[in-house]
């Protein structure tokens, strides 16, 4: 009794502490610690004497070595890509969770071996390895090398394993993930752990994806360093010369991958990681979130956009959804989720929960809660090393309560909280946003994460410790997530939406967020190199929270209306593009002014008009975009590709980050300067050029200036380019079949589109069942020829014609299909009721030439 009174009243205590304390997440001041434990730097005078190979045996797929105290395997993996470990002798070749590809079919391969060297030659690579002292050496098929270890070779120091590589001034670096320091990473010293960062622009950010691209002489190799650990990356910053790369502790094992060129890299270093699932369609649309939205406020919110002719397809609903945050329960914000969706799918969209990995243990008088009792009596979180249970903290901030962390190692842990998702799925949900998931622990004294040496038990029992685990926690709750939508909504497409994640997780989720940006113009700069180095390290389908996330009251930070319009024009054109801002946990609509609102109709007409043209535009695009993330599906090819991806051979585009290509045709050059009206273009060499507005046409290999007043986005179009889009625009993707398709080509001599169509929610695509369309547009003298073959037709599709849009065209003398000749009318509502004809216009140059669909179709224009 007199237990229960105290605790009641420490409670009190607790709670009117922290009412009356304004000290919320984001200021306290303790922040400024947030960084992770010590680095372990690498002693250069200690590292291994050179080691020389006296022995080699051959394996079915490559060599092993021996070096005396060590052993190396180098495996031929692939015509161009190997793997290459050293490891203390009898030691096991070793590969992390982030490899999906284990079994590979033995490729050709010779082994030459001389005095000096051995020599492993496949039918494009060349890996020359030096007996005396050892060393590897990759060339290309042309005798060129690639890359070659430095003098100071490979090897551990002091447990640590380290490898440093030659390089010259020419080389530059990309990829190793969501880092704030720019495209280019030579000249900068990297490291792979992951935390919430603080400040945003720390060296430890979110994700851990210890995989780079070394490009020199415009060719392209990559090199997967597949650790766990924490990792350090220093890319030729302390020397011209070389760089090197190391971990804390662990096996010394790294993938070596060639291009030449960069998407071939992508490509092969998907192959060994896993290629991205189909993402639903819906997930391509627009989406609208913040920290603090009750149901009322999703409700209102939704109905809001649907007023405003605003397109959106998602609501994702932040921390408030549970019961005193406690996972996989609904709270009194929502006190009526059965409602909420029915009226969120009575207008056509789909919302997303948010789940935090750590479960809430009760505090004293508190009821029971299942999550906690059922995964204590299994027996599934992180131990204390004394076999106890660990006990954390999470939400709420400021309480003294505690919380436990799933170890997601075990199976059991991964099937049992994939189950827990019924509890959201049951209610409507259709996706799942796993934030807090590097993971998150409120302590400063554990630096914000779990002690290093807290315990996970694997299914073989063996034991590991958090710091071995930390990097694979995120992926390791991706993998659950994704078991979640097979188990309970099976043949569903996944929507899975991670913070943290280690290479390979691609493969469960569908997206990333690059966290809690700030709204200032730096960060929205920023934005546009973190997401490119996201998709160069596998993972294309990423974006950053439009206008900002946190705004640092102390420093001013603010979403101004221009701030937000240039921020929604960029963002429309993110893979991921949602609208996310902080309202630090409270109702938007019951709080006064503590954070500003954040919805684009918040910052007046101009703004609300500006936000609603590019998301418009995103809508009309949905064709190119689901076709681009189909390519990103089979090929790992990016979505957002920053220039020197698409361009490697214009050594301008190797460190241009204010641009990007959307997609292989469309290039986005916005404006991020507060006050700007304009700005310098790089037009990349290759190519000519269409300004999108104007329709002027440039020679690439240039610099121009676009006038570029707010609203307008600077956008060019790649010529030889075939885009599809749909002409009506949609407020939300599922609202009408897709009966007409427009196809605006840009025409020099010849472009190809190969079209694809699925029914963009089920994983039925995986059994074969969407159609594929090769779509050409060609000139022969002064002819234009209009192909459709449809290759693949096992999808039923509401697709009647196709609407050729050819640009900068002249008005025909005839325009024959089918033996049949297409009319002329005089004007695209004429055209719109025609089954086939054309229209001329002559004053923006554009002929319009309507085509049934049909198995093979093909028309001529004279
Ligand atoms: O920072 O759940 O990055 O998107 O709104 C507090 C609340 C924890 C961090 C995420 C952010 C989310 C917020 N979360």
């Amino acid at each position: 009794m007199i237990l229960k009174r105290v605790i009641k009243g420490w409670l009190m205590i607790a709670l009117v502490i922290s009412i009356l304390l304004p000290s919320t997440y984001f200021a306290q001041t303790a922040y400024a610690d947030m960084q992770p434990h010590p680095e372990k730097p690498l002693d250069k005078n200690n590292l291994e004497k050179p080691m020389s190979v006296q022995n080699v045996e051959r394996l079915n797929n490559g060599v092993k070595l021996d070096l005396g105290k060590q052993e190396a395997y180098i495996r031929v993996l692939s015509s161009d890509t190997a793997k290459v470990s050293l490891l203390n002798k009898g030691d096991k070749e070793e590969n992390t969770v982030g490899i999906a590809k284990t079994d590979w079919p033995t490729s050709k391969f010779k082994v030459n071996k001389s005095n000096k060297k051995i020599v492993i030659t496949t039918n494009s690579l060349t890996i020359d390895i030096k007996q005396k002292p050892f060393g590897i050496k990759f060339l290309d098929k042309n005798g060129k090398t690639i890359n070659e270890d430095a003098n100071q070779g490979m090897g551990y120091e002091n447990g640590k394993p380290y490898v440093f590589k030659k390089t010259d001034k020419s080389e530059n670096f990309y990829g190793i993930g969501e880092k704030t320091d720019g495209l280019n990473k030579r000249g900068k010293e990297e490291a792979v752990w992951h935390q919430d960062p603080f400040p945003y622009e720390a060296k430890y950010g979110y994700s851990s994806v210890p995989f780079f691209i070394g490009l020199n002489d415009k060719k392209a190799y990559g090199i997967l360093f597949d650790t766990t650990w924490r990792s350090y990356y220093n890319f030729a910053k302390e020397s011209d010369d070389y760089y090197y790369f190391y971990a804390d502790s662990g096996k010394l094992t790294y993938y070596f991958i060639n291009g030449p060129k960069m998407k071939d890299v992508i490509n092969r270093f998907t192959d060994l990681t896993g290629k991205m699932q189909m993402p639903p369609e819906w997930a391509l649309g627009f989406q609208q979130s913040s920290w603090g939205y009750h149901q009322n406020d999703v409700e209102q919110v939704a109905k809001e956009y649907r007023d405003k002719k605003i397109p959106l397809d998602g609501l994702m609903l932040d921390i408030e959804w549970m019961d005193d945050y406690k996972n996989f329960t609904w709270g009194s914000n929502f006190p009526d989720p059965n409602g909420m969706n029915k009226t969120l799918k009575d207008l056509g969209l789909h919302y997303t929960t948010i789940i935090d990995p750590a479960i809430r243990v009760p505090d004293p008088g508190q009821p029971e809660y299942a999550p906690y009792t059922e995964g204590t009596q299994k027996d599934l979180w992180v131990k204390n090393p004394d076999g106890s249970n660990f006990l954390g903290k999470v939400w709420p901030w400021g309480v003294p309560s505690k919380s436990v962390f799933p170890n997601f190692l075990k199976k059991d842990t991964r099937d049992w909280w994939a189950q827990q998702h019924k509890a959201m799925f049951d209610k409507g949900a259709d996706g799942v946003w796993n934030d807090m998931n590097e993971p998150v622990n409120f302590s400063e004294e554990d630096h914000w994460t779990l002690p290093l040496d807290r315990i996970f038990e694997a299914d073989d029992g063996s034991k590991y410790t958090h710091e071995e685990v930390h990097n694979i926690y995120p992926f390791l709750e991706d993998q659950a997530t994704n078991e979640a939508f097979k188990r309970l909504k099976p043949n569903t497409r996944p929507f899975v939406l991670t913070r943290s994640l280690y290479t390979g997780a691609q493969r469960y989720t569908t997206a990333t967020w690059t966290g809690d940006n700030h709204s200032n113009w730096d960060h929205l700069k920023m934005s546009i190199s973190q997401d490119a180095n996201v998709g160069l390290t596998g993972f294309p389908f990423v974006g950053n929270d439009i206008g900002g996330f946190s705004k640092n009251k102390e420093l001013g930070e603010e979403c101004t209306p221009e701030l937000f319009a240039r921020w929604v024009e960029v963002g429309s054109f993110l893979p991921l593009s949602r609208d996310h801002y902080n309202n630090d946990g409270k109702s938007p609509s019951t709080t006064e002014s503590y954070m500003q609102r954040q919805e684009p109709w918040q910052f007046g007409k101009q703004v609300e008009d500006i936000s609603r043209k590019y998301i418009n535009m995103r809508y009309e695009l949905m064709p190119y975009l689901y076709n681009a993330f189909k390519s990103a599906h089979e090929t790992g090819n990016l979505i957002l590709q920053p220039l020197v991806y698409r361009f490697q051979d214009d050594a301008n585009t190797h460190n241009t980050e204010d641009q990007f290509m959307f997609g292989n045709s469309i290039m986005i050059a916005p404006v991020l300067t507060q006050g700007a009206t304009s700005r310098n273009v790089y037009l990349p060499d290759g190519a000519k050029w269409i300004d999108y507005w104007t329709g002027a046409e440039y020679k690439g290999g240039q610099t121009i200036s676009k006038q570029a007043d707010l609203g307008t986005l600077p956008i060019y179009v790649k010529k030889d380019s075939i885009i599809p889009s749909r002409d009506d625009v949609q407020q939300h993707t599922g609202e009408k079949p897709l009966t007409n398709l427009t196809l605006d080509t840009y025409l020099d001599h010849k472009a190809t589109y190969s079209y694809y169509q699925d029914d963009g929610i089920s994983e039925d695509y995986i059994k074969g069942q969407y159609n594929l369309t090769d779509i050409k547009v060609g000139k022969i003298g002064r002819t234009t020829v209009f192909s459709a073959d449809q290759k693949i037709n096992r999808y039923h599709s509401d697709l009647k014609s196709y609407t050729l849009k050819l640009h900068d065209a002249k008005d025909p003398k005839l325009v024959i299909g089918g033996l049949k000749k297409y009319t002329k009318v005089s004007n695209l509502k004429d055209l719109d009721e025609k089954s086939r004809g054309y229209y001329f216009d002559s004053a923006e140059k554009i002929l319009y030439v309507k085509i049934p669909v049909s198995g093979h179709t093909k028309v001529i224009i004279h």
